[in-house]
């Protein structure tokens, strides 16, 4: 039971089955959110929570962005729905501009989505039609990379490596291989930015074509900076040999961009930051700063231009969802993108990593703690697992974070940090010090 504040009244917590969540252990001793405006939630008691995640790596801009909440309002008095199909409305078109703008040179189309999961099932099949229509029907292998996280949907978990977002769900995409991950903790542990080394695992793509030949693969699909997984950067010369290697092969490549985009590593985007373009980009999140649901796939040009081949009447991709540039989301995308201009949160990482580096950093010999990762606004500190129980150390670090009023995140035994753009350094100390004084005390 919890207690509403508007009503007083009892609420049961029994009809929710959460997502992504030990539902009876939550139950037990729920953790509410109320209210939430720059870099904190409040919960329903009034407690203060500093964010040290932007929500779930989205809330870029920090919650409640006057101009987003403004946008959303007008634009859900103006026009509430407006069909996608067959019909358009002039902030779907203006948004694509806009983004476009911002894109590495090149990628100039956007089909719009409502999530990272539809992002990925979306560029999946844009990659395969596309070989089809231009007369290479039998491209059809997807490739992924272990330890990789694509979202949710059929697609998604099976170009995806996270074993328990597997296991459960029969036998996949058929036609699907991965190459190997970039992790190398003996080689690269407490490596400042990208590591240097583990260049040659995109060779690993070489085996998979020799294996099942390049005229059978359609796509790979990587994270630049793999967040889901515990915050796994790419080695330096990892993401250039992986797109020569495509390029040789004339196989796609596909950067899913919804942690990395939107100036999570201090550019506008990873491909921006790494300077290496893919074919397909997925992205959503930071899109519209997480205020209403939106994601989208970006093209390049000639990959557009192979659909549009057949006679005018005719549609050329037989996808698109309902919500589909919904004009709320288009309309939280467009001030989304106003607010990130004006305040320059795009490139505003990078001048905030140097100190972010630092302090994380100084976690180093703290109990537990076994390696320590970071790119712009984004940060690992891997930790030793408890014997047995792998992911209740971490874990056990997130409660007593949440108790002190810092909301962290974590997956397995990493904590990973990704705060909204507009994180000032008192913000910086207070999250890495309370950090610091969990595990200090953490069993
Ligand atoms: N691709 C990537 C790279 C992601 O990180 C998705 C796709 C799926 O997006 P949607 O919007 O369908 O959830 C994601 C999502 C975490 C965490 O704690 C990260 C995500 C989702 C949930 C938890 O790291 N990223």
């Amino acid at each position: 039971m919890t207690t509403n504040p508007k009503t007083d009244s009892k609420t049961s917590l029994e009809a929710y089955w959460m997502p992504f969540t030990a539902n009876r252990q939550f139950k037990q001793a729920p953790r509410m959110l109320a209210r939430a405006e720059g870099m904190y939630f409040w919960t329903p008691e009034g407690r203060k929570i500093l964010d040290g995640i932007a929500g779930l790596w989205c809330v870029n801009a920090g919650h409640a962005s006057p101009k987003v909440v403004q946008a959303i309002q007008a634009q859900a008095a103006e026009m509430d729905f407006a069909p996608p199909f067959n019909m358009g409305h002039p902030k779907a078109f203006e948004l694509a501009e806009r983004l476009v703008e911002i894109l590495p040179a090149g990628m100039n189309k956007v089909f719009y989505t409502n999530s990272g999961s539809e992002s990925v099932e979306t560029a999946l099949k844009m990659a395969i039609a596309y070989h089809r229509a231009r007369g290479e029907g039998s491209r059809t292998r997807l490739i992924g990379r272990e330890r990789g996280y694509h979202g949710v949907n059929f697609g998604g978990i099976s170009v995806g490596g996270i074993v328990a977002n597997r296991k459960m769900f029969g036998t996949l995409l058929a036609g699907v291989d991965h190459i190997r991950h970039t992790h190398d903790l003996a080689r690269n542990a407490y490596s400042r930015g990208v590591p240097e080394h583990g260049a040659e695992f995109a060779d690993d793509l070489e085996r998979l074509v020799a294996l099942h030949d390049a005229s059978t693969i359609a796509a790979v699909i990587v994270e630049p900076v793999a967040g889901s997984t515990g915050v796994l950067l790419p080695p330096k010369g990892y993401l250039e040999r992986l797109r020569a290697i495509c390029d040789k092969h004339g196989i796609l490549l596909i950067f899913d961009e919804v942690i990395t985009g939107f100036g999570r590593l201090g550019s506008p985007f990873a491909a921006t930051h790494f300077g290496v373009t893919p074919d397909l980009m997925t992205v959503a999140k930071g899109l519209s700063n997480g205020a209403v649901p939106m994601g989208a796939v970006f093209a390049k040009q000639h990959i557009h231009d192979t659909f549009m081949n057949g006679p005018d009447h005719l549609i050329e991709f037989f996808h698109g969802y309902t919500y589909s540039a919904h004009p709320l989301a288009c309309a939280a995308a467009l001030a989304t993108l106003d607010t990130y201009a004006e305040a320059d949160l795009l490139t505003r990482g990078a001048k905030m990593a140097p100190y972010f580096e630092d302090a994380l950093h100084a976690l180093k010999g703290l109990p537990h703690v076994i390696d320590i990762r970071n790119i712009g606004l984004v940060g690992g500190v891997e930790l030793a697992p408890m014997q047995g129980q792998p992911g209740k150390r971490a874990f056990d670090v997130f409660l007593k974070c949440w108790e002190r009023g810092v909301l962290i995140r974590t997956t397995g035994d990493t904590i990973a940090l990704s705060p909204p753009l507009i994180i000032e350094q008192s913000h910086i100390d207070e999250i890495v010090g309370t950090i610091a004084d969990v595990l200090k005390h953490a069993a």
